[in-house]
């Protein structure tokens, strides 16, 4: 006993001391471990504060704005509903809200505003669709009144709003034909699932109504009813009368495609991938992230400032982006805003059902209207923050679109700048420096597609753009199975892609808006041209080379510009005022990555996608000229965009300047994007050219081994 009692109290002694020392003399150790099992990161509040905020939605009801351009407040949507409602025209109906977002302020108004400043009168713009007329509005919060008010000022109507789309799909469910069409086809009317693509605009015929095709799929045995078009079946279905329209029912002889391998979902899939599994990974911030985000919108981050928000159409908008000058430390204007304008996708198929699919994304549907919540650690690495955005239904009540975006730091493992030096002059040099950088994402699902739209900021001051999609195709029904049943294969002018279905070839273009502002409004755009040069006879033995020539764009027609892979050019938007230390202009170029021209010349797509004619173009900064394919996209005849706007030719040289940059995609599908397509992605940069003296991270620091934690597998607890 007393043995045995004594060995107890040693070993309880022992394991006093050792867990005494193990705190003691390895701290810094400790604090890894602890941070290292994610279960209980101690060493950031922070943390916990954002792993709780992903799974318990923000309470937004008390904020209040801070900057200039901070979109509307809870409280500020409902003073707007209220004063809409005490609003003369609108007393004896209250109409549907289709747009309602902050009225941005003068620019002048917001370039002046400095942090403490009273903010410049909060504005709503409201567009409601009464009577089939689109009314644009002015709401002032501070006098409480509607201050402009315009009626059908363009073509087209408003973005739909859900409850459009899901009365539309009620009328076409309650069409008895649709009953018997569907039945015809093996499908019971509690199976179909209907979706809404938008006419487009094709002549007279659907004028003077607003309307939406209505195209219905089987969700018998699958989530992923996308592949099961009930082909051939199309209802035009009138949005504000809710009756249809027509009824065109053609395809009887296609079968429906079957539902197995369709369901995309983790737990569906009922064999494990033919792979070796990836070890769970995640990058890790031991000192937490390097970014903050002030007052809700305001983000810091390395050498950036830049205010970030959601918006309904746009889907998210970043403003008044600024750098930190690598030698003065003085805070540069880079850009005023930037933003998707519209996002067009152009089926090729000349086919009843399909002639009119040609979306625009942006002002149908809004890009933030269908951003879902980003899910955590698959959307968004572990350590992004996510922010919200405050939208507004049609009864113009705001709804919360909880972690629509992420924002989060890079490291992908890429460099900054190296240089290593042979020792072949007797010396040895290695200089590495890794690259992080910080992006703000989201998603948006418009219907089948899904596009995720990235900001990714540089600290050597370059901007990249990237859009990437993933989603399902918008497929087509065939009687094929394989194409050795085609019996001419060359007139397919779409791959299969599954037994009876057809992946549609279509583009995708998204024009950014980009209000460049370097360093102050008033900027150029000057062509840099690598043209040939002829050396003269004897001069040298080369007979030519190629030479930079700068041409100043000094009209709108000068800056409709068109790539060219063999007559290349830069395209710099420049401050003739600001000049660095050789007396070259501070500017920023725009890098074009992997691109796709528009090509249509289907007649009557052609005024209405006519901003996707040019890759570039640089307007004179107008506030109303902000949606490149017109402020009311739906059944628009294309009166309202870039191309209109541009044929003024207004003087854009040394002028307060916005450019427009369309990135496009051909698709031709393939097999691999069956059921679900793995991400296809594009992007293009916004570059510092002269912009600082010499490269702004020379004076980087390096990452050391020291720096950096070990983890290890957590022990089980
Ligand atoms: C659809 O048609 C079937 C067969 O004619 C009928 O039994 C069913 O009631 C119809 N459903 C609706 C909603 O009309
Ligand atoms: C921009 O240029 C216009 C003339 O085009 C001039 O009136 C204005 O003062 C300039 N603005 C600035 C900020 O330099
Ligand atoms: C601003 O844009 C609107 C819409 O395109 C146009 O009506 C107006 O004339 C423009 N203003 C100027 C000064 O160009
Ligand atoms: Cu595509």
């Amino acid at each position: 006993m007393e043995t045995a009692s004594y060995a107890h109290f040693t070993f309880i002694l022992f394991v006093v001391l050792f867990i005494f020392a193990y705190f003691w003399y390895l701290p810094n150790k400790l604090d890894f471990q602890l941070w290292c099992t994610s279960k209980n990161r101690i060493h950031s509040n922070l943390d916990l504060v954002l792993e709780t905020q992903i799974h318990k939605p923000n309470d937004h009801t008390g904020e209040t704005p801070h900057h200039p351009l901070d979109p509307l407040t809870i409280q500020e949507i409902n003073k707007v509903r209220t004063i809409l409602s005490s609003y003369e025209p609108f007393l004896s109906c209250f109409p549907p809200i289709h747009y309602l977002s902050l009225g941005e302020p003068d620019k002048h108004r917001v370039l002046w505003w400095k942090q403490g400043d009273p903010l410049p009168p909060r504005k709503a713009l409201v567009i409601v669709l009464l009577n089939g007329q689109s009314h644009v509005l002015t709401v002032d919060l501070e006098l409480g009144q509607v201050t402009s008010h315009e009626i059908n000022p363009w073509s087209g109507y408003p973005m739909v709003s859900m409850d459009d789309l899901s009365a539309a799909i009620q009328v076409a469910l309650s069409h008895q034909e649709l009953n018997q069409s569907a039945i015809a086809r093996g499908v019971p009317l509690s199976e179909l699932t209907c979706i809404t693509p938008s006419p487009g605009w094709f002549g007279p015929d659907e004028e003077g109504r607003r309307v939406t095709k209505v195209q219905c799929f089987s969700s018998q045995g699958t989530v992923n009813f996308y592949m099961r078009p009930l082909e051939g079946l199309t209802i035009t279905v009138d949005l504000d009368k809710k009756e249809v329209v027509e009824f065109l029912d053609k395809g009887r002889g296609i079968p429906v495609p079957k539902a197995t391998n369709t369901d995309y979902r983790y737990t569906a899939q009922d064999k494990p991938l033919e792979m070796e599994p990836i070890n769970p990974i995640s990058i890790e911030q031991p000192k937490g992230p390097s970014f903050s985000i002030e007052n809700r919108h305001m983000v810091k981050w390395a050498n950036w400032i830049f205010h970030l928000k959601a918006d309904q159409r746009a889907g998210m908008i970043i403003s008044r982006a600024m750098v930190r000058d690598s030698e003065t430390g003085v805070l540069r204007s880079v850009m005023y805003k930037g933003f998707s304008s519209e996002l067009f996708v152009p089926y090729m198929d000349p086919d009843e059902n399909w002639y009119f699919k040609s979306y625009m994304d942006a002002g149908e549907f809004g890009l933030g209207a269908t951003a879902m919540s980003l899910m955590p650690l698959n959307d968004c690495p572990r350590y992004a923050h996510y922010v919200d955005g405050i939208f507004v239904s049609s009864d113009g009540k705001p709804y919360v679109q909880p972690n629509m975006i992420c924002v989060f730091e890079r490291y992908a493992g890429d460099i900054g700048w190296r240089h290593s030096e042979i020792p072949v002059n007797g010396f040895e040099i290695k200089e590495a420096r890794a690259k992080v950088t910080l992006v703000a994402r989201m998603a948006a699902s418009v219907g089948n597609y899904d596009y995720i739209f990235d900001w990714e900021f540089q600290t050597d001051g370059l901007i990249r753009i990237k859009v990437s999609l993933s989603g399902m195709l918008m497929v087509k029904g065939t009687t094929y199975q394989n194409v050795y049943q085609i019996p001419n294969q060359e007139e397919m002018s779409s791959p299969l892609v599954s037994e009876n279905v057809i992946g549609v070839v279509h583009d995708h273009f998204i024009t950014y808006h980009l209000d460049m502002d370097i360093d102050d409004t008033n900027n150029t755009l000057v062509k840099v041209h690598l043209v040939k040069e002829e050396t003269l006879p004897g001069e040298s033995p080369r007979k030519s080379y190629l030479k930079a020539k700068r041409e100043t764009a000094k009209t709108e027609e000068d800056a409709r510009i068109k790539l060219k892979l063999y007559d290349p050019s830069e395209f710099h938007v420049i401050n003739p005022s600001r000049r660095s230390r050789l007396g070259n202009p501070a500017g920023y170029k725009i890098v074009p990555g992997a691109t796709a021209a528009s090509l249509i010349t289907l007649i009557l797509h052609k005024k209405r996608s006519a901003f996707t004619n040019n890759q570039i173009w640089v307007t004179p900064y107008n506030r109303t000229e902000q949606w490149a394919g017109g402020l009311l996209v739906y059944q628009s005849k294309g009166d309202d965009t870039i191309a209109v706007w541009s044929q003024r030719n207004r003087n854009i040289e040394n002028k307060d300047i916005v450019l427009w940059y369309t990135m496009g995609f051909h698709h031709i599908p393939c097999q691999e994007d069956f059921p679900v397509m793995p991400i296809v992605s594009s992007s293009f940069d916004l570059k510092p050219v002269n912009f600082f003296e010499s490269n702004p991270i020379l004076r980087a620091a390096p990452f050391f081994e020291k720096d950096l934690p070990v983890c290890r597998p957590a022990a089980s607890s």
